[in-house]
């Protein structure tokens, strides 16, 4: 059997690890043949609740799980990491705008980074989650210089899945059958779902475009996509708390891909650095469309997009450049 390797998860007391921890464990990302040590970061007041979690993890007795290390200290957290799971931030409340968040967060992040640069190896494969997690991203990847850019991402895969499911429920097929569906740029209300290039296997096995498969454009350009931009909000609304469980499952849907390679004759979604394909700004964490394969990420290049999509990516950029610039003020201050 292989040697173990090395997971952080940051806010391991909070309730998207608590679904995360679980899959992680059990071999849904890394494999049913690798074992691994699990660091659990969070802070020192949620030590008790950790040491819960600690508890049920071994209650489990999962067969991979060779090591379980609950800790505070983020020396301890990133040492010799193989894979990060960034989840721990302070999360959003109802009614309370992502902006919000930024200076707050921020600052974790540009702490994360430093100890990551110090302490994680240098083929650490990083995934931010915890909001505004493309800005939280870039940040993380700026104080940690002597890891590749390439090795940090942030979730828009949550946002993908809850694309993909609305087409499939539309549709009566199982979310599988629909493939290449994109989200574009950050992972708020400016994201920009598309599925001019998505694919679906109808009920009856033929192969076809969404776009002719729903028949209904104004669906496609309107509530479609208010939907999947505004869903998180409403999870907030009905659950009194921010999305887990489907969250929990993205992560580990994102670093599965990254780790072992993405679907073959498809693509996923991944906010990475920006080299200015499709016009996008360069050096911001945009999400894009991405094929995986041996550990590394490629843009898909060559998609048309058409004036509607060429004004919603432009909207998103902006608001990613206004982050970026609001996070880096606040890392000087
Ligand atoms: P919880 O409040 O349940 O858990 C957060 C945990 O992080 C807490 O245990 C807290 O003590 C810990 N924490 C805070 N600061 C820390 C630090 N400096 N180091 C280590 N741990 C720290 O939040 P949860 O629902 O788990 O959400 C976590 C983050 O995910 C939030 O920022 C949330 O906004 C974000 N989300 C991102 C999504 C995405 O698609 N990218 C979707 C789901 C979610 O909203």
């Amino acid at each position: 059997m292989a040697e173990p390797i090395r997971v952080v998860v940051t806010g391991a007391a909070g309730q998207i690890a608590y679904s995360l921890l679980y899959q992680l464990a059990k071999g849904d990302v890394f494999g049913e043949k690798q074992p691994l040590s699990l660091h659990l970061l969070d802070i020192e007041p949620m030590m008790g609740v950790l040491n819960g979690v600690v508890m049920e993890l071994q209650d489990c007795a999962l067969p991979l799980l060779r090591e379980v290390i609950p800790t505070a200290d983020p020396a301890v957290g990133f040492k010799d990491v193989d894979a990060a799971f960034l989840v721990g931030a302070m999360p959003r409340k109802e009614g309370m705008e992502r902006k919000d968040l930024l200076a707050a967060n921020v600052k974790i992040f540009k702490a994360q980074g430093q100890a990551l640069d110090q302490h994680a190896k240098k083929t650490v494969k990083v995934l931010v989650v915890g909001n505004p997690a493309n800005t939280n991203s870039l940040i993380c990847s700026k104080y940690a210089p002597s890891i590749p850019p390439a090795n940090f991402s942030a979730m828009t895969r949550l946002d993908q899945n809850r694309a993909q499911a609305q087409i499939a429920n539309r549709l009566g097929v199982p979310v599988n059958n629909v493939n290449k569906v994109t989200i574009w740029g950050n992972h708020s209300s400016t994201q920009f779902p598309d599925v001019a290039n998505a694919t679906v296997v109808t009920a009856n096995g033929e192969t076809k475009s969404v776009a002719d498969a729903i028949n209904d454009q104004a669906w496609l350009n309107g509530d479609f996509i208010s939907t999947v931009q505004k869903r998180g909000a409403a999870v907030i609304a009905a659950r009194k708390l921010s999305s887990a469980m489907s969250a929990a499952k993205a992560a580990a849907d994102h670093m599965k891909d990254w780790w072992n390679g993405s679907p073959e004759g498809s693509w996923v979604s991944m906010a990475v650095f920006s080299d200015g394909s499709y016009n996008t700004p360069a050096g911001v964490m945009y999400s894009f469309p991405v094929r995986c394969s041996k550990g590394q990420w490629e843009i898909v290049q060559g998609l048309n997009l058409d004036e509607f999509a060429r004004g919603k990516l432009d909207l998103t950029s902006k608001e990613l450049l206004e982050e970026r610039d609001e996070a880096l003020a606040v890392c000087q201050d």
